[in-house]
């Protein structure tokens, strides 16, 4: 039984990859900013109650994150999975006419946020003697810029950048990195991105068969089941129906 954290967990990837390590019989704490979602998770398996351990934070709040990680319960300081999962995207513009609250939230988030979680959890770790492993969540806007997708394929590129500079520098203990970079998955993420125009938000998987967040959960089961002695590195997880992130073949 291991201990896994998973950052972003009431809603899409997270939710659905902590549901999948708990039915592996595995020990999950669930983070997010919505605590009545983290109830939801906990509620819809009751069963496991005991395996789950909740932390209603925001990633983008230093001071936050390390008060809620440092102050967790003893006997579940010991983790050996961390998910680097929290993340968004807002807006969808030319880089001059993008909103500054935009750019903030997402560099704060998806950059600065996976700094201040990862930090704690590899000292964590690292104390604990813990052969660890720390799995982010890229994306292909990590591998590629497409059309005013600026700074969220930014914001991904530094997730790559330092998926590998975290690879490079815990070698020496003994914690393993990995990157899951999926492409168009349907999860609340364009609902985030569009600022709730849930319209806006359906069209873009329309046409085709995006990626589940089951799907992305079975290939960080597979990142972290796999031996010792292997790491699963990098995985890009496309839809079959996308070839890269300006190119999907849809219905017409
Ligand atoms: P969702 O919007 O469904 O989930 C995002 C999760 O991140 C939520 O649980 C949300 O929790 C959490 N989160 C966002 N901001 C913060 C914050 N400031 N502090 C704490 N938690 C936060 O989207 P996805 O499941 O699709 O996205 C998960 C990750 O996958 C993101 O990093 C995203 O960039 C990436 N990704 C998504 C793809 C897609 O097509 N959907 C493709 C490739 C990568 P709460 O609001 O409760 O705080
Ligand atoms: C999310 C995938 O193509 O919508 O990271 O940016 S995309």
């Amino acid at each position: 039984m291991k201990t896994v954290l998973i950052t972003g967990a009431t809603s899409g990837f997270g939710w659905a990859t902590a549901s999948s390590f708990l039915l592996q019989n595995h020990r999950v704490i669930i983070t997010g900013r919505r605590q009545e979602r983290l109830n939801a998770f906990i509620q819809q398996h009751k069963s496991y109650q005991e395996n789950i351990l909740s932390l209603c934070f925001d990633v983008r709040v230093r001071e936050e994150v390390e008060k809620k990680l440092y102050n967790i319960p003893e006997e579940w300081k010991k983790i050996d999975i961390l998910i680097n999962n929290a993340g968004l995207s807002r807006g969808l513009t030319e880089i001059q006419n993008g909103e500054y609250s935009d750019w903030e939230e997402m560099i704060d988030t998806n950059i600065k946020g996976l700094l201040y979680v990862s930090k704690v959890v590899v000292n964590m770790m690292i104390e604990r003697d813990i052969e660890g492993h720390i799995i982010n969540v890229g994306s292909t806007a990590g591998h590629e810029v497409y059309p005013k997708g600026n700074v969220y394929c930014a914001t991904k590129h530094a997730v790559d950048a330092i998926t590998k500079g975290m690879r490079l520098d815990l070698l020496a203990h003994n914690i393993k990195v990995s990157t899951i970079d999926p492409g168009m998955a349907e999860t609340e993420f364009s609902i985030v991105r569009f600022h709730g125009d849930i319209e806006r938000a359906k069209k873009v998987y329309e046409g085709f068969e995006p990626l589940r967040p089951e799907d992305i959960a079975e290939c960080i089961l597979f990142i972290a089941n796999a031996p010792k002695h292997v790491n699963v590195a990098q995985i890009l997880l496309l839809p079959s129906a996308q070839a890269n992130t300006v190119t999907v073949k849809r219905k017409v």
